[in-house]
């Protein structure tokens, strides 16, 4: 099963994608998800400039040893821009294989281990009353988990909140990587934030009930002490939980907030190798993992890293928001399917110009997902559609805090 062409994809239907197509002498072809938002053209180029040419002529059923060769052979391992090129081969393999055995690819993973995989919508809203309304909006169209994010009193512009459903591009999709423009500046005040999240959950469960799975994205604001005391804060609200709570380059740093909250704590969209994790993992210091299949490398280690996570009963929680493609997204419904330590899948529905680009066979359905019975990944890419729709340039937003200095966004 030699491959005889590997193309790079880009094509921007409302947000920038970048796609590897894998073809065979026998004229299958696997498809794999490259994007990294922001930095879209750096993973284009490592996978046209440095990697096509060394899958050219190699057996594609080897999957991991073309794993074992990229990794290693570049020399300079790690790093998102490394890690999402062969998590493109690397699903592109896996999707030639299984439509090579006929088969979806949950079922070379081992089956399915259960009839649907979990989904969380994102709510959202610039005050209560919009919250509200999304919250509703995303129980009437079957979410039965729901992560909320809202504007923060004084602030101008907060991540996860868009300024205007009509004002974001992607047909009415938040998508906070604006196309055409250079990085927008957002302000931050940690403290305005801290004052107003905990009445924010005592809101909506009041109006929702106790029962609604109702999660949270701090978005690597907080240092340790703050993500602590927040984690606190929201214990009556039960949360299902609160995500990248604090930066975890520094894994110890979560030893000190998990001292002070039982609020779970899910970490890792932003990893891309399971060394990222160990300390995080080996003293469970977190309760999911959030890497996606598209920035950790692909299907074959996010294997290794969810069973090493499953030794320490971490679950699985992987990022599928809009800058997953749906390829990247069907990569990681298969695996969701499959593994025994599954927790939750985010979920934000492409917009239809992606769906037409993308033709995907996966469905969502009260409440839960699943890959579709299709022979590979379930994915089709129309060439022709993705032409119609060129790369621009888009760069994801960063903050200042009140004084000027420059904070995580
Ligand atoms: C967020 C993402 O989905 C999430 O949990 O953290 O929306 C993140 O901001 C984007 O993927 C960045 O490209
Ligand atoms: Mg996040």
């Amino acid at each position: 099963m030699k491959i005889v062409a590997a193309d790079v994809l880009v094509t921007s239907p409302g947000r920038n994608f970048v796609t590897l197509k894998v073809t065979t002498e026998d004229g299958l072809t696997g498809l794999g998800d490259a994007t990294l938002n922001g930095r879209e053209l750096s993973v284009a180029s490592y996978l046209g400039d440095h990697v096509v040419p060394l899958l050219l002529g190699r057996d594609a059923r080897n999957i991991e040893d073309t794993w074992q060769f990229l990794y290693r052979s570049a020399y300079w391992r790690r790093g998102p821009v490394t890690m999402s090129a062969i998590s493109a081969v690397d699903t592109a393999l896996w999707d030639l294989k299984a439509k090579a055995a006929g088969m979806p690819l949950y079922q070379l993973l081992g089956g399915a281990s259960r009839k649907g995989i979990l989904a969380y919508g994102h709510a959202s809203g610039q005050d209560q009353h919009q919250l509200f309304d999304s919250i509703r909006h995303h129980l009437d169209v079957g979410f039965r988990a729901i992560r909320v994010q809202t504007s923060v009193p004084s602030l101008n512009a907060v991540y996860g909140v868009p300024a205007a459903p009509a004002s974001r591009e992607g047909d009415g999709h938040y998508e906070p990587a604006q196309r055409g423009s250079l990085p927008a500046e957002e302000d931050w005040d940690t403290r305005a934030y801290l004052r107003h999240i905990p009445g924010v959950f005592e809101a909506v469960r009041n109006e929702f009930g106790p029962e609604l799975p109702l999660l949270h994205d701090g978005h690597h604001r907080m240092t340790p002490i703050e993500a602590a005391r927040l984690g606190k804060a929201l214990e009556p609200y039960d949360l299902f939980w609160l995500e990248d709570c604090t930066p975890a380059e520094n894994q110890e740093a979560l030893r000190l907030v998990r001292q002070h909250t039982i609020t779970p704590l899910a970490i890792g969209e932003v990893f891309n190798t399971v060394w990222d994790y160990q300390t995080l993992i080996r003293e469970q210091l977190i309760d999911y993992v959030r890497s996606s299949v598209t920035h950790a490398g692909g299907i074959t280690p996010m294997r290794k890293l969810v069973d090493f996570a499953a030794q320490y009963q971490v679950k699985s929680g992987m990022h599928g928001a809009t800058d997953i493609s749906p390829v990247g997204m069907a990569a990681a419904l298969h695996l969701d399917l499959a593994i025994h330590n599954f927790g939750i899948q985010e979920y934000m529905p492409h917009n239809e110009r992606t769906n037409e680009v993308f033709r995907q066979t996966f469905t969502f359905r009260d409440g839960y997902l699943h890959p579709g019975d299709e022979p590979g990944l379930g994915v089709e890419l129309d060439e022709k559609a993705a032409a119609g729709f060129p790369y621009q340039t888009a760069y994801l937003p960063f903050s200042r805090l009140r004084d000027g200095t420059i904070h995580d966004w």
